[in-house]
């Protein structure tokens, strides 16, 4: 918050001189200088420059509902980015020098269900694509082609980018990262400015780790002290919370405008003490247990010789796969210590099929590799090779989220005041430099669905803290998600990173100054 005040005096000096001492801003004429995060597949220069002004327009050419979505967010995006009041235009007609059209074609089909191209002349910038998600990620190029102090309100004038073309789609369909909303909660506002930090990155998933020993954090209307018993503390003995189903489908509807889906998890048959603590006849003795506010992991597990255990397993996934419209319900499986080997096998067998039997399909963490897989399932790498190859062998798709380099609450290094450090310590470049396809021999591109930062929250408390584990680390995870592994490279990325901290600073976001970075002052 400090850094969100002192920008907005910064930025008020910088104004006020420009307007008194004529601001010798060169006019950016060359595209291919432009600082984007993830890289785009090809970026061609014209040598000129395109001006948005007040009297700009969006012009959506089709009156395709998506595609409006599309133009109304990022008319909303500009006003908060260059002051400026954009309004959206529907239809073909009346375009004009300076305006930003959206284009809906199917002229490139090598550009799959999220590429975009992104063409600029000095009259106008035009975003086509196939579909409305690649439009979207289109507008997303095109924001981070305005000066980077942009993303300051109030600002006046007019704002210039350079001419060319972007030829851009990603390598991964699915780019993600997963919240832990368990250990400590994090209100409606905080998640949907998470979604706003994954779309500003091309990420299209939100895995939200929904429950957990120390809370639950979901509304189930047919065991509702899941939420209000279970949910009721956090790591530390804080007061918790939970999102009702209203507020969840709000947070679905507010990613999915956005082009990203939420995977909800409930975690099983391990990891579920506020579960037990909230219905005695889920322990195998049939007493609650008392809520947990500890950070201790594996001590607890579902009852998996007891019917009515299934039974709310069933209840669960049939509320939650109705409010939740994306493919996907992650049942968790990771570190059941307290749950018999056969038993766990059993369960997660069983629990599969009632994930199938409510028109979903199944991601577990590695562990649920050794139960039945079959192509329908898909398997979270975080800490077992052998169990991502063993998934693999039975058909199921990989998603990729090892602890060494994607876990975004591994400390940086030793002096991180934040954080956990039994994965790794993960600097910067450690988190830039590997490529899920090389990553575990014998796992190849086919096998992997895409790529998954997970930051687990048992240290994290705010929005700052969040925002300083996760930045840059997740710029990473982003790029190489989107972008082939021939185009990536760490010098590169690191000086791209040293201009990006001004416009991280714009976005009032509290990111980690790594000293391996040489950021721009
Ligand atoms: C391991 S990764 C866990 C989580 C912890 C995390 C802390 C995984 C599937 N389980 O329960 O929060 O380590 O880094």
């Amino acid at each position: 918050m400090k850094i969100r005040i002192h920008f907005y005096l910064f930025s008020s000096v910088i104004l006020i001189s420009c307007l008194f001492v004529a601001c010798e801003k060169e006019t950016p004429t060359d595209l291919t200088k432009s600082v984007l995060i993830p890289q785009p597949l090809s970026v061609t220069a014209t040598g000129s420059s395109f001006l948005l002004k007040n009297d700009s327009k969006i012009v959506a050419t089709t009156n395709d509902p998506e595609l409006i979505g599309v133009g109304q967010i990022l008319s909303g995006q500009l006003a908060v980015a260059t002051g400026l009041s954009i309004k959206l235009h529907e239809g073909n007609e009346g375009q004009k020098k300076g305006d930003i059209l959206l284009e809906l074609t199917d002229s490139e089909p090598s550009f799959g269900g999220e590429g975009y191209q992104l063409e600029i002349t000095n009259k106008q910038v035009k975003i086509s694509s196939n579909t409305p998600s690649g439009i979207f990620w289109g507008t997303q190029t095109l924001l981070q082609l305005l000066p980077a102090q942009a993303g300051d309100t109030g600002q006046i004038g007019s704002f210039v980018i350079p001419t060319g073309s972007i030829q851009d789609y990603p390598v991964y369909s699915h780019r993600g990262s997963m919240l832990d909303v368990s250990r400590h909660f994090f209100d409606v506002d905080d998640v949907k400015r998470y979604i706003d930090f994954l779309a500003a990155f091309k990420m299209n998933v939100l895995h939200l780790h929904l429950s957990d020993d120390q809370g639950w954090r979901i509304e189930i209307k047919k065991w509702p002290n899941l939420a209000t018993h279970g949910g009721s503390t956090q790591v530390g003995g804080g007061k918790g919370g939970f999102y009702t189903q209203e507020q969840y489908k709000d947070l679905v509807q507010y990613a999915a405008d956005r082009f990203i889906t939420i995977i909800p998890e409930i975690d099983m048959p391990g990891h579920t003490n506020a579960a037990l603590a909230s219905y005695p006849e889920l322990n195998c003795n049939g007493k609650a247990t008392e809520l947990y506010t500890g950070t201790e992991v594996g001590f607890s597990s579902l009852c998996t010789s007891n019917e009515i255990t299934y039974q709310f397993i069933d209840d669960v996934i049939a509320e939650l796969s109705a409010i939740t419209p994306g493919p996907y319900i992650h049942i968790g499986g990771d570190e059941s210590h307290a749950t018999k080997k056969e038993d766990y096998l059993a369960f997660v067998n069983r629990v599969k099929g009632i994930v199938e039997k409510h028109g979903k399909k199944m991601i577990g963490w590695d562990e649920t590799a050794q139960a039945d897989l079959t192509e329908n399932s898909t398997v979270q790498l975080w800490a077992s090779p052998a169990f991502a190859k063993e998934a693999v062998s039975k058909g199921a798709k990989i998603i990729m989220s090892p602890a060494t380099r994607t876990y975004l609450d591994m400390q940086y290094d030793s002096t991180t005041r934040l954080g956990l450090h039994w994965a790794a310590y993960i600097e910067v470049d450690s988190s830039y430099l590997w490529a899920p396809e090389t990553f575990i021999k014998g796992i190849s591109k086919e096998d992997i669905i895409g790529i998954e930062a997970p930051l687990w929250t048992e240290t994290i408390t705010t929005m700052d803290e969040i925002e300083y584990m996760v930045f840059p680390r997740l710029l990473s995870i982003a790029e190489i998600g989107w972008t082939p592994a021939n185009n990536r490279n760490w010098e590169n990325f690191k000086g791209r990173l040293a201009a990006f901290g001004k416009r991280m600073e714009a976005m009032g976001i509290d990111f980690y100054r790594s000293e391996l970075v040489p950021w721009e002052k």
